[in-house]
């Protein structure tokens, strides 16, 4: 029998995903593991997108509602999309097929802060979870969970659900066992208390998660790998911004703001923060850490390296090559990662306590510092706030970074006025391109459009963003920042219009 399901209560409830895809009932709502491509189930979704397919043939309707910790893999929400399965979709979504469902307006999302989704979940605010589809990588003796490559939601999936559907999957390494910490000590107000920690690399937990035998329904086993997007190599534009940025970042230290081993670093997903962390290999900083969300290719180098000392995250997010470097030299990383429930890792409370240094995507910014992270154009969703927003209002400084330009040069990545706002100025203290770097600290709003306009514009739209500004500030209805209501979203209609920010 399956080595690691070593106690006999669960082996009794072995099944195919077929049958336990059957024990879904048509408008359940289903709390699944999963995040950034790593530890979600990888067998029931796909048995319930087939299950939904032949009752769709058959004139039946048969949605369900999907929450998990953050995105997952084409055998999950892309499968459940193509079947036309989901009805409703929370936290955060990167899938193509769920992306153009969403912008379609076939499926509702509700895209949040990754923090606050546990939170909500135990107040209610989300509504009753039946069912929890939670991938393990095996149970103890005692009946406990041991975790996978992402915790994400789990614990609390499992804690609210009705009935639990396990999946043991074996391709998962064995030596995942121990390196995750699952703090039991939240609560919700009046009684909440301080969470016990001081630094990235304190344990405050346990190892597995607990959960009620009686709610298992079913064991499914088994032995797929993670599917994470591939990064691509760091190119020109990626390098240029990584430069930028340890720039500040030494200037900090040099300034005596900063220890030499900088705070807790928390990097967002892409490539372009994949190519920060190549960057700081290089860099003169030493015993550096990081408190994020999730652990990446450069990540993994800079431990190897020697350069990153240890890392806190609920998740991996690994290209396929580096997931399998990573299970077999997991022995090797285990002692220098901790996975933690995304409530705690991406913690407002922890975040300010430990100072992290925030760095993230944006899709644009305006000359005054708005950032937005998710709609482009204002209207089509590409992903999701996921924990820019944990990170960025709460960390020692929040960065932004992108190129100065998106799809050959059509858009400019700075506008006179974002389309949609995740970040308001107040959250973004730095903004880089690889044109340069902005330092927006302690600047108004006026001062704020000076650098930005000079630091980061490409130069094919920083002329048009100068005129724009210095008309504004003649014919504003106010000087704080000004604007020029008529024609702020311009851009955008033009894009919208000819496919092209660029006047004829
Ligand atoms: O689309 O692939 O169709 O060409 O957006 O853009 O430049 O490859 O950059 O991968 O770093 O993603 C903000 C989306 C940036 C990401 C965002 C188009 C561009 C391309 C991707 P194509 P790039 P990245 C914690 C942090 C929110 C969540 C977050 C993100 C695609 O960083 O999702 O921060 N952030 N989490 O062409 C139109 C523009 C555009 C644009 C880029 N101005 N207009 N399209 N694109 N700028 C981690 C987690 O929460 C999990």
């Amino acid at each position: 029998h399956n080595p690691r399901l070593r106690h006999p209560k669960f082996r009794e409830k072995l099944m195919s995903a077929e049958d336990a895809a059957m024990l879904i009932a048509p408008g359940a709502v289903i709390g699944m593991s999963g995040f950034t491509g790593s530890g979600y189930p990888k067998a029931v979704p796909q048995a319930l997108a087939k299950r939904i397919e032949d009752e769709h043939a058959a004139g039946r309707p048969f949605k369900v509602s999907i929450w998990t910790g953050a995105s997952t893999g084409p055998e999950l929400d892309g499968a459940l999309a193509k079947a036309d399965g989901i009805e409703f979709r929370l936290p955060y979504n990167s899938d193509p097929i769920a992306r153009e469902r969403i912008n379609s307006g076939q499926m509702q999302y509700f895209d949040m802060h990754l923090s606050q989704v546990a939170p909500m979940a135990w107040m209610g605010f989300l509504g009753k979870l039946d069912t929890a589809v939670i991938e393990i990588s095996g149970v103890t003796e005692d009946g406990a969970l041991i975790p996978s490559s992402s915790i994400g939601n789990n614990k609390t999936w499992l804690e609210q659900a009705d009935k639990i559907i396990l999946e043991v999957n074996r391709w998962q390494s064995d030596a995942l066992d121990g390196m995750h910490d699952i703090y039991y000590g939240t609560a919700l107000p009046p009684h909440r208390v301080p969470i016990p920690l001081i630094k990235p690399d304190d344990r405050i937990g346990q190892a597995h998660f607990n959960v009620d035998p009686d709610k298992i329904v079913a064991v499914v086993e088994t032995d797929g790998p993670d599917r994470n997007a591939p990064f691509s190599p760091p190119d020109a534009v990626a390098e240029a911004i990584a430069a930028h940025i340890i720039d500040f970042l030494e200037n900090e230290v040099k300034q005596g703001r900063i220890p030499r081993g900088l705070l807790p670093l928390q990097s967002g997903v892409g490539n372009v923060p994949n190519a920060v962390m190549a960057g700081l290999i290089e860099a003169p900083f030493d015993q550096m850490t990081a408190f994020t969300e999730v652990i990446q290719d450069g990540m993994l180098d800079m431990i190897e390296a020697g350069s990153l000392r240890m890392a806190s995250a609920t998740a991996f997010s690994l290209s396929p090559e580096k997931a399998e470097y990573f299970n077999d030299n997991a022995q090797f990383f285990r002692d220098k990662l901790i996975m933690r429930p995304q409530e705690i890792s991406n913690h407002p409370e922890l975040v300010r306590r430990l100072g992290c240094i925030a760095m993230n995507g944006l899709i644009e910014a305006d000359i005054y510092g708005n950032v937005n992270s998710t709609q482009v154009m204002g209207s089509r969703i590409q992903n999701g706030i996921g924990g820019s927003g944990d990170f960025a209002r709460n960390g020692y400084v929040s960065i932004f970074m992108t190129p100065s330009v998106a799809k050959g040069g059509k858009i400019s990545a700075i506008v006179p006025m974002a389309a949609h706002v995740d970040h308001i100025a107040q959250d973004v203290q730095v903004i880089v391109t690889e044109q340069g770097l902005a330092d927006l600290r302690g600047l108004s709003p006026r001062q704020r459009a000076e650098k930005i306009i000079t630091n980061c514009a490409h130069p094919a739209y920083r002329d048009m963003l100068r005129d724009y500004y210095e008309r504004a500030k003649k014919g504003s209805f106010g000087g704080h920042a000004p604007n020029l209501l008529g024609e702020a979203l311009s851009w955008h209609e033009r894009f919208v219009q000819s496919r092209s920010m660029l006047p004829d």
